[in-house]
């Protein structure tokens, strides 16, 4: 839990930034040191290994486990790469050796990591992703590049420091998943989440009640750019960052006319009602043009979350308050186009994409 003073500190560093304790799931990574924790320098796209202190960070993921020591450009450390990308493997320590390798590949999170799996220090599997895949001994600074071509999850571990250091991690390899800090698609979604996230192919499609009580279908919102996000009202940790981005960006659509929507959905219905959700979007002075604030039944927001692949689960407190922090862009035909990982720079990314029209046109 962090306290308001600290989440004032997290707001004004633009980098992703210690604190995010409830955001385990792979959106804000918290750093397992003290200080700032600045993001690590890597090449757009790559991947970083170092010991995790500082600068590479620690997840104590609720569906992954601990993983930590490999981390993409200000992402989290669950990665996340589409079929084909061809990706740079950087060692930034300046003093200690790293390899990255396959543990294993699979379809689901391991039950548990392997206690003591063989891993080997010389380099295997040709310079491409697979069961067989080790980087070798990477000294400090040096680099190799790694093709990832069949989709699946791959279990990472380093030679070195996979026990002491609990240096593991996961790369998914999936259709429409972009590297970078917009990257992993989170725990438990993958390809079967985004296409069922088309809320369209669903037989009885659940509905929402926004801010004024109106009922409302994602099919209903179908026209133009929906930019959703998942939070729990009683969250005190990054749910505050996360409404305050979406409060920035909803004015900035506003004046600058953009066709575009914000919606934001509770993650915890048990405790959230649509009360509760309308109290949070008057809390924002949300406007339902730009800014749907939800809640609903809730089968109806388990079906949502469900098909999201959003984990939410109840913390000490009794609320939700460790989940899953994406921002997932829908386009303007309803599907699933971008998965964001929430971040002080999460209003930056939402207005770049609408003026890109990455996500379909705007008027
Ligand atoms: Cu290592």
């Amino acid at each position: 839990m962090i306290k308001s003073p600290k989440l004032a500190i997290a707001l004004a560093i633009v980098a992703l930034a210690t604190a995010a304790a409830c955001t385990n799931g792979g959106g804000l990574g918290s750093v397992n040191s003290g200080g700032g924790g600045t993001p690590s320098p890597l090449p757009s796209g790559g991947i970083g290994v170092a010991i995790p202190t500082g600068k590479i960070g620690v997840e104590n993921d609720p569906v992954w486990g601990t993983v930590s020591g490999y981390t993409e450009e200000q992402t989290s450390q669950i990665m996340a790469f589409a079929p084909g990308a061809t990706v740079t493997i950087t060692n930034l320590s300046s003093t200690t050796p790293h390899t990255l390798n396959v543990i294993a590949v699979g379809g689901t999170p391991p039950p548990n990591w392997p206690a003591n799996p063989s891993l080997s220090f010389s380099p295997s599997g040709s310079g491409v992703l697979g069961a067989d895949y080790a980087s070798g001994s990477l000294n400090p600074g040096s680099s190799v590049k790694v093709k990832l071509s069949s989709p699946g999850i791959y279990l990472l571990g380093c030679a070195y420091h996979y026990i002491e250091f609990n240096m593991r991690d996961v790369i998914q390899v999936v259709a429409g998943a972009t590297p970078g800090p917009t990257a992993s698609p989170g725990p438990g979604g993958y390809a079967v989440a985004r296409r069922s996230a088309r809320p369209a192919q669903r037989r009885s499609e659940p509905h929402l009640i926004d801010q004024r009580g109106h009922r409302f279908t994602f099919s209903s919102l179908r026209g133009e750019p929906l930019i959703v996000t998942f939070v729990s009202a009683h969250c005190t940790d990054a749910c505050p960052l996360i409404n305050a981005q979406f409060a920035a960006a909803a004015q900035r659509i506003e004046r600058e006319h953009l066709a575009a929507r914000l919606l934001t959905i509770t993650l915890d219905p048990e405790h959230d009602s649509p009360q509760t959700m309308r109290e949070l979007a008057r809390r924002f002075d949300a406007n339902p043009r730009h800014w749907l604030v939800a809640g609903g039944s809730r089968s109806d927001i388990h079906a949502v979350m469900r098909a999201f692949g959003v984990i939410s689960i109840e913390g000490k407190h009794g609320s939700n308050d460790h989940h899953t922090t994406f921002v997932y862009a829908m386009d303007s035909n309803g599907d699933l186009a971008q998965t964001l990982l929430a971040s002080t720079a999460t209003q930056d990314d939402i207005l770049d994409g609408l003026r890109a029209g990455r996500w379909g046109t705007h008027a």
